[in-house]
This record gives structure tokens, C-alpha cells and sequence, in this order.
């Protein structure tokens, strides 16, 4: 997306430049979920949250482009990293499809200054982050730990420990506060993504707690994809997710997490209520994860296909295409220079995991802690013993 920061107005926000004329004029009726462009393609002016708060989002031209160029591109690498590990290159891969309006509406969100915690599933946040979208496949490939520096990009290792990265990053928040970072518009806040299956383990709660109490500037931002792994949603709650927050002390909301418009704003608005010194607040993306949960995964065993295609007529893609075709913004020539695009960024990727060069085996001890260990010492000597013992035999 273009550079910049995309006007976006609500009740406390900054007023951007109107775009009236391109929006349907109906306010966003459904305090349920937050939503500003329809699966139809069609554009709301404004939605309201539970709270009363107003959402708006407004782009020019170039930054409506921008954010289908990201969900596309984002996208096709994620169906390349795919076909990678059914040919045997990567060992495992969790795909994104169908949360892309999600990450990439919370990703273009986040200020240069902001800091994000995920888990390890969200390749499109860290593609907004401007990381090599090859570093989580050299982390599924198995030949790193995951190569990017977090306090360069701002964006931490992924975490598999379901909700543990949640406990970081309110640790983390909690220090900037303390440090003196929040209270203007050039303060730090901090977002961590987790999922709906997540929001039952210990950590989240906990999180949820000391992130309430000590006022820390931090977004939980939970993309609700319906399932974890194969346990569905009514496993996980009986009251609407963003609703739990309530109970912690602090708001929460429900965006349509297909929308990337609304993404945007609703994530923007509570990172900026965050740098100001207000606290938490939960973000529920309201998704569905379209493909498996992982590539060990086959979900044909525990759902059916037609609620499947019920959500591939909500896809986060096809409705930005829609209303950028509605409103004129974009034309043919534009989407097939996208699509050449994606293409082009998906071989080039593939080249390069084809060509990593796989480790040394003891380098598997280096990283784990800044200064090493002992034990860990120990470890890499026995290690390194038993290499040896095959040296100068045939296998
Ligand atoms: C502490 C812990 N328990 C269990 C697992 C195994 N596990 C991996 S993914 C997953 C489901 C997570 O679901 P959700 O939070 O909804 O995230 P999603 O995968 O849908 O993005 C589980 C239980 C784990 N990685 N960590
Ligand atoms: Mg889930």
C-alpha cells in the first residue's frame, strides 16, 4: 500500500478527506460486527461498535489499489508455500487463505513505531511489515529458527505455543508503558494476534488480566476463523468472543474480519486509543479459515462443504475486486498487472527455498539463548560425538 497513513475518522479519531460520492450512504446498522464493505462489494459509510463508536475508513485511489495489490499478493504466496510442502520442501505450512482482509487490514494499520506479536499463521502481517516473505518458509523448511531481527521490523518470532505470545507481548507493552513510550501520536503500542481456540488457554486469560489492570497499550487482535484445528467455535464459548472483554475491564468489538477496509479501521482506531494511554482493548476479526489448519490437517473430516462455500461467497479478495470495478478505481489492465505480479513474486520465491542451503546440524543450539548454557553446551558436544561416529562410513 502506498505510504502514508489512509484517513480514517471515528468518534475520537482524526477526520480524513470524504469520499461520500464512492460510498453507499447507509450507516452500518449491525453493532455486532463492524463492517464497511459488503460481501457484495458495496461500501458503508460508517459502522458503529458496541460502544457507540463511529468507523470510517477513508483511501484515495492509489491506497484502495494498494490494499488489494497486498491481499492478492499475500494470498498467492501463501498458495506457493502450500504446493512447496506437498512437494516435500517445506515439512509442515499453516495457510492464511482466507484471512487475508484480516492481516492485511490490522497489518497496514500498525504505525512504523508499533509492535506486533504473532503466532504463526499470520505470513500477511508480516509481509505489511516489510519481512522477506521467505523467512517463515526457511522456519517450515527447517533449516532456521525464523531469520528476521523483531526489533528491526517490529514483529516478533511466530509462536505455536497456543496464547503464550499473548503473555510477551502484554510483558512487553507493560514496559512501554512503564518506559514512558505512550501518551501522543508518536506513541508505541503493541498488538498480539491469537486465535479463537486460543482464547481458551490460561495465558490469554491471564494476559487479559494484567493487560487490564496495568492500563498496558496493547490490541488483542483475535482472528476467529470458526475452528481450532477441528474443534468448532461452540466448543470455545458460549457468548461472543469480543464480549469476554467486558468481564476483563476493558471494550471489545467485532469487526468483519473479510473486510479489509473495516480491518483497517477498527485496528487502527484501538492501536491509536492504546498509544494515548487508554488501555487495552479486544478486536474479534470475524473469519473463516477456508483451507486446513495446517498442511497435516484434512478438515473434510470434520466439516461439510457446503458451509465452506457459504464463505467463499464472503471472500475477502473477490469483494475488494468488486468495488474496485463498482467505482471505477481500478481497471482490467491493473488486476492482470497485479496477477503478473503475485506470479512473477511466486516463482522468484520458490527459487529461492529451493535453493537454501541446508544447515550444519549443530547449528540447531545456536539462538536459543543470547549467552548459551552449560547444558546446552553439553548437548552440542554429545552431539557433535555422535556426528562423527558416521564420518568415513557409507550412510
Ligand atoms: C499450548 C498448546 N496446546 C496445544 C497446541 C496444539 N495446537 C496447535 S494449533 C491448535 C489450535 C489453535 O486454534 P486457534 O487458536 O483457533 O488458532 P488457528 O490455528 O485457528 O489460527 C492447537 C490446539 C499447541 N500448539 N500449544
Ligand atoms: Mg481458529
Amino acid at each position: 500500500m502506498a505510504k502514508g497513513d489512509p484517513g480514517v475518522t471515528t468518534t475520537r479519531g482524526r477526520r480524513a478527506a470524504p469520499r461520500a460520492k464512492r460510498t453507499a450512504a447507509t450507516a452500518g446498522g449491525d453493532p455486532e460486527l463492524v463492517q464497511l464493505l459488503t460481501p457484495a462489494g458495496e461500501r458503508i459509510e460508517s459502522a458503529f461498535g458496541p460502544d457507540g463508536t463511529e468507523y470510517r475508513a477513508d483511501f484515495t485511489d492509489e491506497e484502495y489499489r494498494g490494499l488489494y495489490r497486498d491481499l492478492v499478493l499475500v494470498r498467492k504466496l501463501d498458495a506457493e508455500a502450500t504446493a512447496l510442502q506437498r512437494q516435500g520442501e517445506l515439512g509442515l505450512w499453516a495457510s492464511l487463505l482466507g484471512q487475508e482482509a484480516a492481516q492485511v487490514g490490522s497489518g497496514r494499520a500498525l504505525r512504523r513505531q508499533d509492535m506486533a506479536f504473532p503466532t504463526y499463521r499470520e505470513h500477511g502481517v508480516l509481509y505489511c511489515r516489510g519481512i522477506d516473505p521467505i523467512m517463515p518458509l526457511g522456519l517450515f523448511r527447517g533449516v532456521d529458527q525464523g531469520g528476521w531481527d523483531p526489533n528491526e521490523f517490529k514483529f516478533n518470532m511466530y509462536t505455536i505455543v497456543i496464547g503464550a505470545q499473548t503473555l510477551h507481548a502484554t510483558g512487553y507493552a507493560m514496559g512501554v508503558h512503564m518506559d514512558g513510550k505512550t501518551g501522543g501520536d508518536d506513541g508505541e503500542a503493541v498488538i498480539a494476534y491469537f486465535g479463537d481456540g486460543a482464547t481458551s488457554q490460561g495465558d490469554v486469560n491471564e494476559a487479559f488480566v494484567w493487560a487490564s489492570v496495568f492500563n498496558a497499550p496493547l490490541v488483542f487482535f483475535c482472528q476467529n476463523n470458526q475452528y481450532a484445528i477441528s474443534e468448532p467455535l461452540e466448543r470455545q464459548t458460549r457468548v461472543p468472543l469480543y464480549q469476554r472483554a467486558r468481564g476483563f475491564g476493558f471494550p471489545g468489538v467485532r469487526v468483519d474480519g473479510n473486510d479489509v477496509l473495516a480491518s483497517y479501521a477498527v485496528t487502527r482506531h484501538a492501536l491509536d486509543n492504546a498509544r494515548h494511554g487508554q488501555g487495552p482493548s479486544l478486536i474479534e476479526a470475524y473469519t473463516y479459515r477456508m483451507g486446513a489448519h495446517t498442511t497435516s490437517d484434512d478438515p473434510t473430516r470434520y466439516r461439510i462443504a457446503s458451509e465452506v462455500e457459504a464463505w467463499q461467497a464472503k471472500d475477502p479478495i473477490a469483494r475488494m475486486k468488486a468495488f474496485l470495478e463498482k467505482q471505477k478505481i481500478a481497471d482490467a489492465a491493473f488486476f492482470a498487472e497485479v496477477d503478473e505480479q503475485a506470479r512473477a513474486e511466486s516463482v522468484h520465491l520458490r527459487e529461492r527455498v529451493l535453493a537454501m542451503p541446508d544447515p550444519e546440524p549443530v547449528t540447531m543450539f545456536d539462538h536459543v539463548y543470547p549467552h548459551g548454557s552449560p547444558e546446552l553446551d553439553e548437548q552440542r558436544a554429545q552431539f557433535s560425538r555422535y556426528l562423527e561416529s558416521f564420518e568415513g562410513s557409507a550412510h
